[in-house]
C-alpha cells in the first residue's frame, strides 16, 4: 500500500458523509490519502500530536474539517509547517456560518486556505490539494488539466441539449 501523502482530518464521524466527497475526489486523481477524526475540544491533545507528528511520515498537506466553533483547523495549523486546508461543515444552529468564520478568521502568522461550507468545499479541498501537489507532479497537473476540460465539455453539452429543447 502507498504511503498517504495527504491528511484528512474531522472534528466527529458526523462530518464523514460530507468528507466522502474529499476522499472520492483524491481517490479519482490517484491521491494517496489517510482519513483521522480528531477533535480540537475533545481531544486537544491527540489532534496536536497528529499534526506535530504528520510531516515526519510524508503527509504533504492537511486538509481539516470540523462544524460549529470550528478550531480544528487553526489548531492543525498552529502545530504544523505544512498547508492547511480548512472544510467548515454546515448544519447546526447556524447552518456551518459559526465553522466558516471560525475556519476562515485566523490571525495574521497562522494561515488556513478556507474553503466553501459543507459538500462544495469538501470536493475543493481536494481539488486545491490536488493543485498544490501538481506543482512537484506532472502527471498530477496533467490530470488536472484534463478533469478541468471535462467540466467545460460538461457544461457545453449541457448548454447543446437545452438549446435542442428549444427552451431559449
Ligand atoms: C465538531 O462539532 C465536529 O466537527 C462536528 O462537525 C460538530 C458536531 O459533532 P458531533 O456532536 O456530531 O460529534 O467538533
Amino acid at each position: 500500500m502507498t504511503d498517504p501523502i495527504v491528511l484528512i482530518v474531522m472534528g466527529s464521524d458526523s462530518d464523514l458523509p460530507t468528507m466522502q466527497e474529499t476522499a472520492q475526489i483524491l481517490t479519482q486523481f490517484g491521491v494517496p490519502f489517510e482519513m483521522r477524526i480528531s477533535s480540537a475540544h475533545r481531544s486537544p491533545h491527540r489532534t496536536g500530536k497528529l499534526a506535530r507528528d504528520a510531516a515526519g511520515r510524508g503527509i504533504k498537506l492537511i486538509i481539516a474539517a470540523a462544524g460549529m466553533a470550528a478550531h480544528l483547523a487553526g489548531v492543525v495549523a498552529a502545530e504544523t509547517t505544512l498547508p492547511v486546508i480548512g472544510v467548515p461543515m454546515g448544519g447546526g444552529a447556524l447552518s456551518g456560518m459559526d465553522a466558516l468564520y471560525a475556519t476562515v478568521q485566523m490571525p495574521g502568522g497562522i494561515p488556513v486556505a478556507t474553503m466553501a461550507i459543507g459538500k462544495a468545499g469538501a470536493k475543493n479541498a481536494a481539488l486545491f490539494a490536488v493543485q498544490i501537489l501538481s506543482l512537484s507532479n506532472p502527471q498530477l497537473h496533467e490530470s488536472f488539466v484534463a478533469y478541468r476540460a471535462q467540466m467545460a465539455a460538461e457544461v457545453e453539452e449541457k448548454d447543446a441539449v437545452l438549446q435542442a429543447a428549444g427552451r431559449l
